[in-house]
């Protein structure tokens, strides 16, 4: 994955948040770490389990994390391949929650911080993680918990490969997904809040 689609540029900028970004960027090594093992992932070129595809638009490993009683957020996590012209994730909505947004996770000051992203820029040929840490669907204002081991639907809206509907398997709350999931066990970020950052 690449820094473009990790942060992108113009989102930054429109948030007036381009030079804090980038200083969190350069000093965050939890982030960096995070970066190189998306890279050797996709340098393996592994291939994804695919759960869903419209036009171009693959959609692999659709998760969420279970939450808490009375937990008001949750994360969805999955894995997109676009094989077709550029296009961006630009939305999603689901029975599960009032609200879904898309955001980023940032380390700014040694704080994790989360923040609303209008797109997820999906390159020609790449593939994008959303992941715990890193970019990620957040379902806002819960009508229930989200228990381990039921499912959901979700419907995701790319610019151009147009809306798909996938269902999101509930994992444990410390699941991070995959076989490669980092130990970093970061769980439970109140929507718009900071949490401390790594304890190194
Ligand atoms: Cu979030």
């Amino acid at each position: 994955m690449n820094s473009r689609s990790v942060f992108p540029v113009k989102t930054l900028a429109a948030l007036g948040l381009s030079a804090v970004a980038s200083i969190a960027l350069a000093q965050a090594p939890m982030q960096q770490q995070m970066q190189q093992r998306m890279q050797q992932q996709n340098q393996a070129g592994a291939a994804m389990a695919v759960a869903a595809k419209v036009g171009q638009v693959s959609i692999g490993s659709p998760w969420a994390r279970a939450t808490a009683p009375g937990a008001a957020v949750g994360g969805g996590f999955l894995m997109l391949e676009n094989a077709g012209a550029d296009d961006k994730l630009v939305g999603a909505s689901s029975p599960v929650s009032a609200k879904v947004e898309l955001h980023s996770m940032s380390m700014e000051n040694n704080v994790m911080r989360m923040r609303e992203v209008p797109a997820i820029d999906l390159p020609t040929g790449k593939r994008v993680e959303l992941r715990p840490g890193g970019l990620h669907i957040m379902f806002i204002d819960l009508k229930a918990p989200l228990k381990a081991g039921e499912s959901f639907p979700v419907k995701l809206r790319f610019e151009k490969a147009g809306e798909v509907e996938v269902t999101f398997k509930v994992e444990s709350m410390g699941a991070m997904g995959g076989p490669a999931g980092s130990g970093m066990h970061q769980q439970g970020v109140p929507h718009g809040a900071a949490m401390p950052g790594s304890k190194n």
